[in-house]
């Protein structure tokens, strides 16, 4: 076991946390051990196989419209599988990120949601749109984020691994952004495209290793040309206070919150 894992404790470098700060992102290799992924799978795949109830619009697909036949799905998308499965709340992936959220945002950060993104084989559209996360949210005073994303599969250029567009977290205004494949009634994504100047990077990592990102850096993912599937258990870490908010306005990050709530977000020409 690595050494910078002490129980629920994974220490976070002064280098990374600059990182961080810079350029919106990280990568923390090791978070949990190859045994502590192989302890979640188990439970990743019965959401896969859809054993475990998700009601509605929570299992779709982040790469077409809710109209898909789940058996075509590119980018399968579980969300909130803490809510439907509560035997995963606590678990030592969400431990041990809270200690590495602690470090690199500081104190009052709370779980937000969690959620699954698989990619299945062989799906070259499979590709996640460029976004910056707080175009999907509400705008709150406290916007501190630290949103982990765990390889249970090593994630790699052609399987379709993160990429980010470093230092976007700085720009004064975020990107405009537009649905991506009908209105919000019809599919969740947003997207917004790349512009002169920015300079995308795919960051690779192994089983077991996260990215972390902020709530502005640009961000996305590309196709799956392989034969396996590049699997991904999300857990967003934010600000308590901007939790609380959230849900006064009824939004838990469900695609089954009501119209009205997801209408006060992600809106067209956004600039804020
Ligand atoms: O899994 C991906 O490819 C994209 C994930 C993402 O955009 C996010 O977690 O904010």
């Amino acid at each position: 076991m690595s050494d910078r894992i002490d129980g629920d404790e994974y220490r976070v470098t002064d280098e990374e946390k600059a990182y961080f700060a810079e350029h919106g992102y990280v990568h923390l290799r090791g978070l949990l051990t190859d045994d502590e992924v192989h302890e979640l799978e188990g439970t990743y795949d019965r959401f896969l196989r859809r054993e475990i109830d998700v009601p509605g619009k929570d299992y779709c697909d982040m790469a077409g419209d809710y109209g898909r036949d789940p058996e075509d799905f590119s980018i399968i998308n579980v969300m909130l599988p803490r809510r439907y499965y509560p035997a995963w709340q606590g678990n030592i992936y969400e431990r041990r990120a809270a200690s590495a959220a602690r470090q690199l945002c500081g104190d009052g950060m709370a779980i937000d949601y969690d959620q699954i993104l698989a990619k299945q084989p062989y799906k070259e559209d499979a590709v996640f749109a460029w976004h910056q996360d707080m175009a999907y949210w509400p705008d709150t005073p406290d916007t501190r984020t630290a949103t982990f994303w765990l390889a249970i599969d090593d994630s790699t250029i052609a399987n379709g691994c993160m990429r980010f567009v470093p230092a976007t977290n700085r720009e004064e205004a975020l990107r405009p952004h537009t649905p991506q494949y009908g209105d919000r009634g019809e599919s969740h994504a947003l997207g917004t495209n790349l512009q002169d100047g920015d300079e995308p990077l795919p960051v690779p990592i192994s089983r077991g290793d996260v990215t972390v990102h902020n709530e502005r850096v640009m961000h996305g993912s590309g196709g799956n040309s392989t034969a396996g599937f590049r699997r991904a258990y999300v857990i967003a870490f934010r600000a308590e206070e901007t939790v609380a908010i959230e849900r006064q306005l009824g939004f838990t990050h469900s695609h089954n919150d009501s119209g009205d709530v997801l209408d006060q977000v992600g809106v067209e020409g956004q600039t804020r």
